[in-house]
């Protein structure tokens, strides 16, 4: 290669290198060659006078699937999307959040890079925990999130708002429906509703549930003339926080389960209610002709979204005496 061409090259790489790496605030490349041209080349490069944007932002308690609501002396995290923009970008270097509506003195709360999820949503920022005042009234509060790059530019986005739920959700309805032939029967296709006063959060529920249709097994055992409901994971493991179902009817002589085999058992979240579909018997059930009405005990692992226990006071079958399923 002649020699004004490896210059001419040298510089390029140079130059690209410069412009591509960014890092930065300002990058500046100064070349002599003074052997062969007394002449100096500058090439200086474009620098990031812009701030970062936050593209989003919620809090969420801990730990939690549904996000945007907190309870007084709960704990919560901040959650943040962040990007920054530039000739090139310097990229974003500090995120907090001023949360001192809801935590007082927190006016700058960190935000850590890294890879969370909330809500079926993804985050590049999250603060560490933090615990809500204590009293705090119910309501809607504002914060912020401010953002900054490493060229010192900083945004912050503000009326971002969390709801404050103090109000303890408690069982509100029962039922079961006849998903197949055989009315007063325990079947596969027959269906339990339990529902709340409120929506319940699914991960309280199972863990890492999101409320979409999933497997579990349900359990009935024998009691003589009254016997109880249960739900277990899908392992057949580890009774679910859905309590204890009194079906007040001789449904069958000996325990079953429904689903732990053939069929699966599911449940899926709607609304303020949770409702469970049986699966295949694991033996023969009893058809019930008395009309009755079942009592349902919640349990206190429920927790609404803003992380409040469920209430154990329990709940009897409303509208005319039925048999179940
Ligand atoms: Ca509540
Ligand atoms: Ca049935
Ligand atoms: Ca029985
Ligand atoms: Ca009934």
């Amino acid at each position: 290669m002649s020699r004004p061409r490896f210059l001419a090259a040298l510089l390029t790489a140079v130059f690209v290198g410069f412009t591509a790496g960014g890092g930065g605030p300002l990058s500046l490349a100064i070349l002599t060659d003074s052997e062969n041209n007394p002449s100096t080349f500058t090439s200086a490069v474009k620098f990031d006078i812009v701030a970062p944007t936050v593209t989003a932002s919620v809090i969420s308690k801990t730990p939690q699937y549904t996000p945007g609501y907190i309870r007084q002396a709960g704990t919560y995290y901040i959650y943040a999307n962040v990007t920054d923009a530039g000739n090139p970008p310097s990229g974003v270097s500090t995120v907090t959040a001023d949360v001192s509506t809801i935590t007082t003195g927190q006016t700058a709360v960190a935000l850590a890079a890294g890879s969370y999820s909330v809500g079926g949503v993804s985050y590049g920022y999250r603060s560490a925990s933090v615990t809500a005042n204590n009293p705090l009234t119910a309501g809607s509060y504002s914060y912020s999130v401010t953002a900054t790059d490493a060229s010192a530019n900083s945004a912050t986005q503000s009326g971002l708002t969390v709801t404050v739920d103090n109000t303890v959700p408690t069982g509100s309805a029962i039922q079961t429906a006849n998903g197949s032939t055989t009315a007063g029967k325990a079947e596969l296709g027959d269906t339990v509703t339990y529902t709340f006063s409120e929506p319940i959060d699914p991960q309280s529920i199972l863990a890492g549930w999101t409320g979409a249709s999933t497997s579990v097994v349900v359990r009935i055992n024998n009691n003589a003339s009254i016997d109880t409901l249960l739900v277990f994971n899908a392992a057949n493991t580890t009774q679910l926080p859905l309590g204890s179902l009194n079906l007040r009817g001789d449904y069958l002589a000996a325990n079953r389960t429904f689903g732990a085999s053939g069929t699966a058992s599911t449940m899926v979240l709607s609304g303020n209610s949770i409702i469970v579909t049986l699966g295949t018997a694991s033996g023969t059930t009893n058809t019930v002709v008395t009309a009755n009405n079942m009592t349902w005990t919640p349990a206190a692992g429920a927790l609404d979204r803003a992380g409040n226990a469920c209430t154990t006071t329990a709940v009897t079958e409303g509208g005319a005496s039925d048999v179940e399923f």
